[in-house]
């Protein structure tokens, strides 16, 4: 489904089979958890009491905290109130699907005990749990799946790290010895079965395209239903290694020069401005905004994967935990106007948007609420039959209508039912 002419993944050119099982799971799911989570939020925006701008996650660069001073936040990175069942349980409520967790960020830490290296959860923190492996239970628990990012460029590690390019660094040292032994550790069985990893962190110089391809098989090989994310060619974007797209803070218009109809794309985005925990963004994006972002993606046919950013002691920002809530009672109710939906044959509509289902279904999400009746044309009802319309808040009541050629028109209950997104489904006769 990728690849091809107007699609820009190049590489691989044939997708196994057992790919394409993870990617029909995968566009299915439709809405997962990003997690970022790391030394960052210890300093959470700010160091020797001075605000670093940015991202919270890039404090280590941004800041130029040296380095044996950022290793010590790992004493106060002391998660008491980390719960994993709570984490997993807040992702399944809000009615995502998957869970996508920084295994190493750019600063090089680790959140699992690797035994590569001493840089990580269980040796350095006081606490010392495998953040990982108490996810992967829980994950598997409460039937979430349980993904992976892992950063490829590390401000940590001697042989690659950017402080120290005047030392002899030997890079493919770094790929053989630390890299592809990590991505063992966490692909090869200790985690349960991960369905995606995601790589990210692909621009710097010493990463080349090879070296992309070489990483890219050996996940083929280590775990073959692994899916892998779009971004370890190092000439991203011109040349794309990966099995689908990950477009970051935006919505793209699908189709777009890298997407094309069908292809699989998950667009990953903050609920406030920052991935990493940063103690003063509160810019939070409204319930509105988040469901109807939802509502967008999977109209264009797209995943989307929300991040939050819990802080040192293991909590997550309350409006993080509010605004997910609010996704979850949205979609318990209209779940099924998103999960294994498709593309919308049209685009924008002035109230709304629109997302199918099979054959037989078509949902209208509505932005607008007309003041009585609704009038639509529909082009894909051609030469199909009606057979009911209603609301998914009131599956059992069935909205009367008048239809003419590929124009329905019907009244709608008054008052709005959700000023955010009432959902109308018109199921066809099959
Ligand atoms: O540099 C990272 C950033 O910190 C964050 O992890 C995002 C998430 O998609 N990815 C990179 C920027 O594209």
């Amino acid at each position: 489904a990728n690849g091809g002419e107007s699609g820009k993944i190049d590489y691989p050119q044939e997708l196994s089979a057992e790919k394409q099982q993870t990617l029909e799971w995968f566009s299915e799911s439709r809405f997962g958890m990003f997690i970022h989570w790391g030394l960052y939020s210890v300093p959470a925006g700010e160091y020797h009491g001075k605000k670093v701008d940015g991202i919270g996650e890039w404090i280590m660069k941004r800041g130029n905290i040296p380095t044996e001073e950022y290793e010590q936040f790992a004493e106060q990175f002391d998660p008491v109130k980390f719960d994993a069942d709570a984490w997993v349980t807040l992702a399944k409520d809000a009615g995502m699907k998957y869970m996508l967790i920084t295994t190493k960020h750019h600063d090089g830490f680790c959140l699992w005990d690797s035994p590569t290296t001493d840089y990580d959860v269980v040796d350095r923190t006081p606490d010392g749990q495998d953040v990982i492996k108490a996810l992967s239970k829980a994950c598997k628990k409460h039937d979430i799946q349980l993904c992976l990012y892992y950063s490829v460029l590390d401000w940590h590690h001697p042989d690659v790290s950017y402080r120290n390019r005047d030392a002899k660094q030997d890079f493919n040292r770094y790929v053989q010895t630390y890299m592809k032994p990590q991505l063992k550790e966490l692909l090869g069985g200790e985690y349960g079965m991960i369905p995606m990893i995601w790589f990210d962190g692909f621009w710097e110089e010493w990463w080349k395209p090879e070296m992309g391809k070489e990483i890219y098989d050996y996940i083929k090989e280590i775990s073959p239903s692994t899916i892998v994310n779009d971004r370890i060619s190092s000439d991203f974007p011109r040349t794309i290694i990966g099995d689908y797209v990950t477009p970051e803070q935006n919505i793209p218009s699908v189709p777009t020069s890298n997407i094309k109809v069908g292809d699989f794309w998950e667009t990953v985005l903050t609920m406030n401005n920052t991935w990493g925990y940063r103690k003063d963004d509160n810019s939070w994006k409204s319930d509105r905004e988040l469901i109807r972002t939802l509502i967008e993606v999977a109209s264009r046919g797209g995943n989307l994967t929300l991040n939050i950013g819990p802080k040192a002691d293991g909590t997550i920002p309350q409006p993080s935990v509010d605004g997910l809530n609010a996704m979850g009672r949205w979609l318990k109710v209209n779940g099924e106007a998103v999960y294994g939906t498709s593309h919308s044959p049209i685009g924008m509509m002035p109230w709304g948007r629109l997302t199918t289902k099979g054959d037989d279904k078509v949902f209208l999400h509505i932005f607008e609420w007309p003041r009585d009746r609704f009038n639509m044309r529909l082009e894909q009802m051609s030469g199909r039959k009606i057979k009911r319309i209603y609301l998914l808040e009131q599956p059992e009541k069935s909205l009367e209508f008048v239809r003419s050629g590929m124009e329905v028109r019907f009244a709608v209950p008054q008052p709005c039912p959700d000023p955010i997104a009432t959902v109308i489904a018109i199921e066809f006769e099959t």
